[in-house]
């Protein structure tokens, strides 16, 4: 067999321990999908669509975490081999309409937001692309060179997510600067975790260890990086509809 980690070789726990960890993520894609979509009503207009947006990743991934928890399944029971494209193939969507989200709740100028679209998507793409064959790559030696190529677009959308962030901080009210601050820091934290999890066999955990530690890795992050970041979204959108349109603020009591 190739890197596909053979799941047959877990111990009971190890097996729960993935089989929890899966199921917690479905339930937090499934809770978040429905109170965004729900919520997106209750924020001015010309916000809506980074909610819309935000619910729709935590839709795509709902589904996902079902194809995941069911591939787990039936190759725990010997009938197939885990398939990890499923996650690639969710972050291969879900990446680009993070990005989406985050720049729709900075209202941006249309010249300023097309650019960043045209920058931010493609690298996306690149990023995890290029990291999918060292994912299922048996060998030290290709993993790490296709770590290394899909690092290249990951520190260039930091990069250019990190300086759009900051900028966009003077020209906002004192409140929505801090929870853009927060916003910020949930990015750099939860992104970080991506490659670090995906670096557990290069870092001479054992194989069973390493594929527990991997779904962790992944399953905590896409719930940090896609439920609580949208929840932040959509606080965002709530504080800047109050600080464009007093009557709002007024009718939800913000001020
Ligand atoms: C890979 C391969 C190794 C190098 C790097 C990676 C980065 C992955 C990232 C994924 C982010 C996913 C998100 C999903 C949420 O919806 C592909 C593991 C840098 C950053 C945010």
């Amino acid at each position: 067999m190739d890197g596909i980690y053979d799941v047959t070789t877990l111990t009971a726990g190890q097996y729960s321990a993935v089989s929890n960890i899966l199921s917690f993520g479905f339930a937090s894609m499934l809770a978040t999908t429905i109170y965004l979509y729900l919520s997106q009503a209750r924020v001015l207009p010309k916000y809506r669509q980074a909610i819309v947006i935000s619910g729709t990743v935590t839709l795509i991934a709902l589904y996902h975490y079902w194809r995941i928890y069911d591939s787990f399944a039936a190759s725990h029971a010997g009938e197939a081999v885990f398939n990890e494209a499923y996650r690639y193939v969710d972050w291969l969507l879900t990446v680009p309409l993070l990005l989406l989200e985050t720049i729709a709740v900075l209202a941006l100028p249309a010249a300023n937001r097309k650019s960043l679209i045209a920058r931010l998507v493609p690298a996306s793409a690149a990023m995890i692309i290029l990291g999918y064959p060292g994912e299922v790559a048996a060998d030290m030696g290709p993993k790490m060179v296709w770590g290394a190529l899909s690092t290249i677009p990951f520190l260039y959308i930091l990069y250019v997510l990190f300086v759009e962030l900051t900028k966009s901080l003077d020209k906002q009210p004192a409140e929505v600067s801090a929870t853009v601050k927060r916003l910020r820091l949930l990015l750099i934290a939860t992104w970080g975790v991506y490659p670090i999890s995906y670096l557990m066999p290069v870092l001479g955990v054992d194989g069973a260890n390493a594929f527990v530690g991997r779904q962790i890795g992944y399953t905590v992050a896409d719930v940090l990086a896609k439920c609580l970041f949208g929840l932040t979204i959509y606080k965002i959108a709530r504080l800047k509809s109050a600080a464009d349109d007093a009557s709002y603020a007024s009718a939800e009591g913000m001020h």
